[in-house]
């Protein structure tokens, strides 16, 4: 029975199969041969016969399956180039965003988090925000409709008034996360963006801590060729204050169409926590000062990948998103 294994198509199998174990194959001859044989010996002979007739038959089925299964391959070209599956990458916002904190963790930095979802008291209050300041508006700040008193932090400061709550100085925090303002989609504007602010309360903390932390931060984010410039200019919660302009890393400072042609980028604000404010929280402003600063992580985002409009990153779409590797 060898020629099974030397069977190449269906036809010569089926030929093969008449011959053997056909009605008229050779192993149906043998069992006509039964009446001649001994009869002493007719029962051991019929068993054989038997035997060979199961292999034989299981040696062609299995043969027919391998026909088979040939064939459905006969279609299959194994050297075609293979679908690509589709790799997931990180949101670009995710990756400046994990750049910052890893900065500020090797400064010396915790990193904290709160709710998205914050009370007026937390927000506003307890910020040193007058009842009448314009930032509390409707227009400006989204106010949850059902429960009184409950918006979208407009800031991550909420933050660092619980941690200042919770925990005595020393404190040295960063808070990253998402903040919401009653604004149109622009290129410039998202109602939805993201913010990383630090804070620093110990004794004898000093303006000249927050200037050299801001500088050491944008050298290591930036380029450690460039300098910072900090502009005075207010905010409720802290006094004084000021915004921090970094000279231009892509022309150093010499203008150019990033820079508009100014030779400075605004990247932040900073400034002392204002007395109040620690005595808010419970910290005796006579023995303790504090430095806050705030940025934007979307508008390092674009500076540092060259994307012109901030709705890119909030459209889910995805030739724009795949574009950002884990490169940095
Ligand atoms: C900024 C700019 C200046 C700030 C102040 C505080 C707190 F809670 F300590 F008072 N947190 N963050 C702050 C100060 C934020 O963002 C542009």
């Amino acid at each position: 029975m060898k020629d099974i294994a030397a069977v190449s198509s269906q036809d010569t199998l089926e030929e093969v199969r008449v011959r053997y174990i056909g009605r008229k194959g050779s192993i149906a001859e043998l069992f006509k041969q039964m009446g001649k044989i001994d009869p002493s010996i007719r029962g051991e002979f019929g068993k054989t016969l038997n035997m060979l007739k199961n292999d034989a038959t299981a040696q062609i089925e299995a043969m027919a399956r391998e026909l088979e299964q040939a064939e459905t391959l006969a279609g299959y070209d194994p050297t075609l180039p293979a679908r690509p599956i589709a790799q997931g990458s990180y949101h670009p916002i995710t990756l400046i965003e994990r750049e910052v904190k890893r900065i500020f963790t090797r400064m010396g930095f915790a990193i904290k988090r709160g709710p998205e979802v914050e009370d007026v008291w937390h927000n506003f209050d307890a910020l040193n925000t007058p009842d009448w300041h314009p930032s509390r508006d409707e227009t400006d700040t989204l106010y949850l409709a059902d429960i009184p008193n409950m918006l979208l932090r407009t800031e991550t400061s909420p933050v660092q008034i619980r941690t200042m709550q919770a925990q005595k100085p020393p404190i040295r925090i960063v808070a990253p996360g998402r903040v919401f303002r009653n604004d149109k989609p622009d290129p410039t504007h998202s109602p939805m963006f993201t913010q990383l602010e630090g804070l620093y309360v110990d004794k004898g903390v000093t303006f000249a801590d927050l200037k050299g932390t801001v500088l050491q931060f944008y050298r290591h984010l930036l380029g450690k060729n460039v300098v910072t410039r900090f502009r005075p200019h207010f905010f409720p919660f802290t006094e004084p204050s000021a915004e921090v302009d970094v000279s231009c890393p892509f022309c150093g400072g010499d203008g150019c169409r990033v820079c508009k042609h100014s030779g400075w980028i605004e990247v932040g604000g900073s400034g002392m926590v204002d007395p109040n404010v620690l005595e808010t929280v419970g910290i005796d402003p006579e023995i303790y000062t504090g430095w806050a600063f705030g940025l934007g992580i979307e508008r390092m985002t674009m500076l540092l990948y060259g994307v012109d409009d901030i709705r890119l990153f909030y459209e889910n779409d995805i030739r724009f998103l795949s574009q950002f590797g884990g490169r940095r």
